[in-house]
């Protein structure tokens, strides 16, 4: 008994602290994901985040997907990055993205598509129904935009799963999944220095030649007309076919069609339903019958990058696995947890290239586990769905609002005080 109160006191002062987390994270209207070291707004991050507002403050919540889009780009793009307002803290800020004394307004790249599911989220939870529909009507054609540039900019073969052109666009950087492809060579880059490694410790972030990849993508990308979308896919050295992105495209597909359908726009379902069609047959490619897990694909050479990342687990919260994919997929993430305390870890623990600390080749990220948990449930796997829900209760009540956690020990790592790891706790693990 004296138990159970002390872990609901705790679970109580965790949501009072997440709740405050994101007050102290609001810039006025944007959530940065923390700050100093990510001192903007980042597009997932805060598709995320407005999930966690919405438990306590709901017009907030729109605020944050509203002021999301207003840095969407004319062709639909909704970039990784708004520079908001200005700060010195995050490399490569507006000034590097754009010119010296001309910064750019947002970087030219986008990240995961989250912004549907979260609107479905805000929808179906909503105490302001008025204020719902209004919200929706005046953000659906933009998210719509937003997935038609996805298949136009990054689809433009035809292959029924969308290209990120840059790591940072997968939102999980410095995964495995992208070794072999980042062999291209770099070109003669500006001298810069790094910020990040002022804030975290350097055995946890990418190397200075991952970021020297970084850094070769992002100018070849501003030299072509400043991002220009209708050139980059074709001029791009990188260019892969990533699991999480595809992922939250798909599963964003599902929720969109939901809302049309709630909103009375059926004339945009059957484009939807088409997406979703061709999403099906472009996931066949990735999946590795052999080991049972899903891979992404480079584009460039057509081979499967063979690191086994929680991505693979993705495609279950897309609803785009069989059953029987499904199946192989949970014999793998029972042997993945099987060996770690906390899961779920970025990498296979049993992997050579796994490394508990490193960004996404190892740690847990709680948003991840809340994907791959909604998912698992979807297929009807109860029992394991609790383990990582029960995993990330822990994580968060013994080491707080990190931004990821050290699948080993359990040890909390990266920024502090992390908006998104707060908005988890308040939306689902409360
Ligand atoms: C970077 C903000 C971002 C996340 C990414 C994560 C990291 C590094 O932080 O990116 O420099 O943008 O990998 O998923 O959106 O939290």
């Amino acid at each position: 008994k004296t138990e159970e109160a002390f872990e609901d006191n705790v679970r109580v002062s965790i949501v009072e602290e997440s709740i405050e987390c994101l007050r102290r994270n609001d810039l006025g209207g944007y959530t940065i994901p923390a700050h100093n070291l990510y001192p903007f707004q980042w597009n997932w991050d805060s598709a995320i985040v407005a999930a966690g507002w919405a438990v306590f403050d709901e017009a907030r919540a729109w605020e944050e997907l509203d002021t999301l889009f207003s840095g969407q780009w004319e062709d639909g793009m909704v970039p990784s990055i708004v520079f908001h307002k200005p700060s010195t803290t995050y490399f490569p800020g507006p000034e590097i993205w754009g010119l010296p004394g001309n910064p750019s307004r947002s970087t030219g790249i986008t990240q995961p598509p989250v912004a549907a599911i979260s609107a479905r989220f805000l929808f179906e939870h909503t105490e302001n129904v008025k204020l719902a529909e209004k919200k929706m009507t005046d953000l659906f054609p933009k998210i719509l935009a937003s997935h038609r540039w996805w298949y136009k900019a990054r689809d433009p073969e035809n292959k029924g799963v969308v290209a990120i052109l840059h790591p940072w666009e997968s939102g999980m950087d410095n995964s495995p999944s992208w070794d072999a492809a980042m062999q291209f060579p770099i070109d003669n880059l500006p001298p810069y220095e790094r910020k990040d490694l002022h804030h975290v410790n350097a055995s946890m972030r990418p190397t200075k030649d991952t970021y020297d990849h970084y850094l070769t993508l992002l100018y070849r990308f501003k030299a072509e007309n400043f991002y220009d979308s209708e050139k980059l896919y074709w001029v791009s050295p990188f260019r892969m076919t990533d699991l999480c992105t595809n992922s939250i495209l798909f599963r964003a597909n599902r929720d969109l069609r939901w809302l049309a359908i709630k909103l009375g726009k059926d004339d945009v379902v059957k484009e939807i339903d088409e997406w979703l069609d061709r999403g099906f047959e472009g996931f066949r490619q990735l999946w590795d019958e052999k080991s049972g897990l899903y891979y992404c694909q480079d584009q460039l050479t057509g081979k499967l990058a063979d690191a086994p990342t929680s991505a693979a687990f993705l495609p279950l919260f897309a609803g785009v696995a069989s059953k029987d994919q499904a199946a192989k997929l949970v014999e793998n993430l029972r042997r993945w947890l099987d060996n770690v305390p906390f899961g779920v870890p970025s990498t296979d623990p049993k992997d050579p290239r796994f490394e508990p600390l490193r960004y996404w080749r190892g740690p847990v990220w709680i948003i991840v586990n809340w994907m791959i948990c909604n998912g698992l449930l979807h297929y009807g796997y109860d029992d394991i769905a609790q383990r990582i829900y029960d995993d990330s209760v822990a994580l968060t009540s013994n080491a707080g609002l990190k931004e990821y956690f050290d699948p080993k020990t359990g040890e909390g790592c990266g920024g502090e005080l992390f908006s998104w790891t707060a908005a988890m706790c308040l939306a689902w693990l409360d």
